[in-house]
């Protein structure tokens, strides 16, 4: 028998099971041996990942090979072995982060953080203010406007109102997003807004518990339009502890084209004269706040 080779992508990953969306329908995939042979430092499967597989007689399939990763967004996991790679999400094409504008407050440091992550992982990042409606009139652009003067996109919403809730929807369309954002800022409630029922459905991704072992289900939801969002917690914990100080520069866009103009090629930006990302700060080129982020980060805080 010769089984003829498929290409499709992973939809869901749950402990060693990867169901593959293939274009004539989802396949119940294991991986192949060989696959799994030599010392690995990651996942070496992953939701997202686009892949080959055999189908096979009983009807599930084999995964045979998996196409190099374009991007992804990894966990680094430190174990007895060493540190572990696992991949969250392989190949989105953007992170939206969805914050409050009240209720619970917006905590921008936290934002501030969830931006450098994505930076690293060199995933496009779009932002979302959410609950425009408990706000005075400009109040959300107020507070996440500044996000704009590095070049992010920021969507003002309101899952109550539906402001904003088309702009969302096409922000969605044809691609593969992550999700994230603090509990309570409203992720299903935009999800439903744009397509009934999928805010439940990615909510209900978590972690299952069988007696000690814990599994999580990882999994990509369908859009209507076209396109697949996956929920992404734990941005919290994807550690910013391998970034080197000076590696940081790089991660915000409004500081990055300034530390070439800094008198001292080491310059950190904080106390040394002829500094010019101190100079766009007092300038009100760079936003206070995000100053500040990057000098706590800096400090590995
Ligand atoms: N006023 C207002 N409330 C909202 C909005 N979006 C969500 N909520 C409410 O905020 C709470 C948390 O929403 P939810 O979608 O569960 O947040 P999640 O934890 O991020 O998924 C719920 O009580 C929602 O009804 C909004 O745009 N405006
Ligand atoms: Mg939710
Ligand atoms: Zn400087």
């Amino acid at each position: 028998m010769t089984a003829r080779l498929k290409e499709g992508l992973i939809v869901k990953a749950q402990s060693g099971f990867f169901t593959v969306e293939t274009g004539e329908g989802l396949i119940v995939c294991q991986l192949r041996g060989k696959l799994k042979r030599g010392r690995s430092i990651g996942d070496i499967a992953a939701l997202g990942d686009r892949v080959h597989i055999t189908a096979l007689s009983d009807g599930s399939g084999a995964i045979e090979d998996i196409e190099p990763r374009e991007r992804a967004i990894i966990r680094l996991d430190p174990r007895p072995q060493g540190v572990y790679q696992q991949v969250l999400l392989a190949n989105p094409d953007q992170a939206l982060f969805v914050f409050a504008c009240a209720q619970p407050e917006p905590r921008l440091r936290m934002l501030d953080r969830f931006l450098v992550i994505a930076e690293m992982q060199k995933v496009p990042a779009i932002i979302v203010a959410n609950k425009t409606d408990l706000v005075a009139e400009g109040a959300a652009r107020r507070i996440f406007g500044m996000y704009e003067q590095p070049g992010y996109r920021v969507l003002y919403t309101s899952a109550v109102t539906g402001t904003g809730i088309n702009e969302f929807r096409d922000c969605l369309r044809d691609r593969i997003s992550a999700l994230a954002g603090p509990s309570g800022a409203g992720k299903s409630s935009l999800l439903n807004a744009i397509q009934p029922g999928l805010g439940l459905d990615v909510n209900a991704i978590s972690a299952a518990n069988k007696g000690q072992h814990t599994t999580v289900v990882r999994q990509l939801f369908p859009l209507n339009g076209h396109g697949y969002v996956a929920d992404t917690p734990g941005w919290k914990s994807l550690a910013l502890w391998d970034i080197r100080p000076e590696e940081l520069d790089a991660y915000f866009p409004e500081i990055a084209p300034l530390v070439q103009s800094c008198q001292f090629n080491d310059c950190t930006h904080t106390h040394e004269p002829g500094c010019a990302v101190r100079a766009a700060v007092e300038a009100g080129r760079i936003q206070l706040q995000r100053y500040d982020s990057y000098i706590r980060m800096r400090a590995g805080k």
